[in-house]
């Protein structure tokens, strides 16, 4: 029997030298340590073996079989470590290639212009209200005291959707709905596109506008001044002059416009194409609000006061860039867009 388990021993460890494989290995474990295995059979007889006898040869069959098990063992770990050596070398990532190239956008000019021009007002405790592009005649117009036969309600001028409903040609409709909904105090801006019939260098048929209106009881000239100097300041520096001219709009009563120590030339003696040699330029308009407007809205005209402002945001960018044609803000190239 000693014998007998020398000999399986030395075939098992020969056996597993040949093997290669793991459909190999499987079957060697099978043929000597399997329930049907030659291992198995002798350890099986031991039981029939006197009582010294049993001891020894359990012994080696115990020493046979360890020794089996860990060479397979081995022989299993060896080929894991190999097989991760293949893969890995396989696999093996060149850190030197260029990477891809992926481009950055970033905000259009326009954007820029309004979000700063956002966040100064909201500086101020304006608060920020939008409404529909597409509007009804009332709001867009007969609310705003602009009356039957004014020209800006010519179809040269207006965008028509049906008989009463047009492209908004202004925010105010915002304001008009905001002070229909609510009661004063109020400090509101509206941003949006808005819509005129009007296309050439300084004129787009679609832009964005940015109006602004404050309510309240005790509202004046005064608080228009400074609230649009403040804001003339934070976006051009506050060194910038600024001045108010008489104007006229439907709306307000008195009405001016605003105009800002020129950018370009600084108001230089022999001027710019800019200024066209005035020294100023002219950025936004406003007034107080007319009484007819409170009364549309429900505000008595003897109660609450309030003025209001309205500019273009591709004015304010054509004139912080320096830019010379409006159409290139809406054409979306981006030779030009690259620049900002
Ligand atoms: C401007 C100029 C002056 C204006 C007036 C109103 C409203 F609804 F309160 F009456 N909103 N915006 C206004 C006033 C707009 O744009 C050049």
């Amino acid at each position: 029997m000693e014998h007998e388990l020398l000999r399986i021993r030395d075939e098992a460890l020969a056996a597993l030298d040949a093997c290669h494989d793991d459909d190999g290995l499987e079957a060697l474990r099978l043929r000597f340590l399997g329930r049907k295995g030659e291992l198995t059979g002798v350890l099986r007889g031991i039981g029939e073996l006197q009582p010294e006898q049993r001891r020894k040869i359990g012994e080696i069959a115990n020493q046979v079989k360890t020794l089996v098990e860990e060479r397979m063992t081995a022989l299993r770990t060896q080929w894991q470590a190999e097989q991760r050596a293949r893969s890995l070398a396989a696999e093996r990532i060149d850190i030197t290639i260029p990477g891809n190239h992926r481009p950055c956008g970033s905000l259009h000019p326009l954007h820029q212009v309004l979000d700063d021009t956002i966040a100064i007002f909201t500086a101020m405790g304006f608060e920020v209200v939008r409404g529909p592009d597409i509007e009804d005649d009332y709001h867009n117009f007969a609310a705003l005291n602009i009356p039957a036969d004014h020209p800006a309600r010519e179809m040269q001028d207006t965008f028509f959707v049906g008989p009463e409903v047009v492209l908004r040609t202004h925010t105010s409709p915002v304001q008009i709905r905001t002070m229909e909904s609510r009661q004063p105090p109020l400090q509101i801006i509206v941003p949006g596109s808005v819509y005129r019939v009007d296309d050439d260098v300084t004129h787009s048929p679609m832009f964005m506008q940015l109006e602004g209106l404050m309510v309240g009881s005790d509202i004046c000239f005064a608080h228009l001044k400074g609230v649009l100097t403040s804001f003339v300041h934070a976006m051009y520096g506050p060194n910038t002059p600024v001045r108010l001219r008489p104007s006229y709009f439907p709306f307000t009563e008195p009405s001016a416009e605003l105009d800002i120590g020129c950018v370009i030339c600084g108001g230089r003696k022999t001027g710019c194409a800019v200024c066209k040699g005035s020294g100023w330029m002219e950025i936004l308009g406003s007034g107080m609000v007319h009484p007819n407007v409170f009364r549309a809205v429900g505000y008595d005209p003897e109660k609450v006061s309030g003025f209001a402002f309205g500019l273009g945001i591709d004015r304010i960018a054509m004139l912080r860039y320096g830019i010379d044609d409006i159409r290139l803000l809406y054409e979306s190239d981006l030779r030009f867009l690259r620049q900002f």
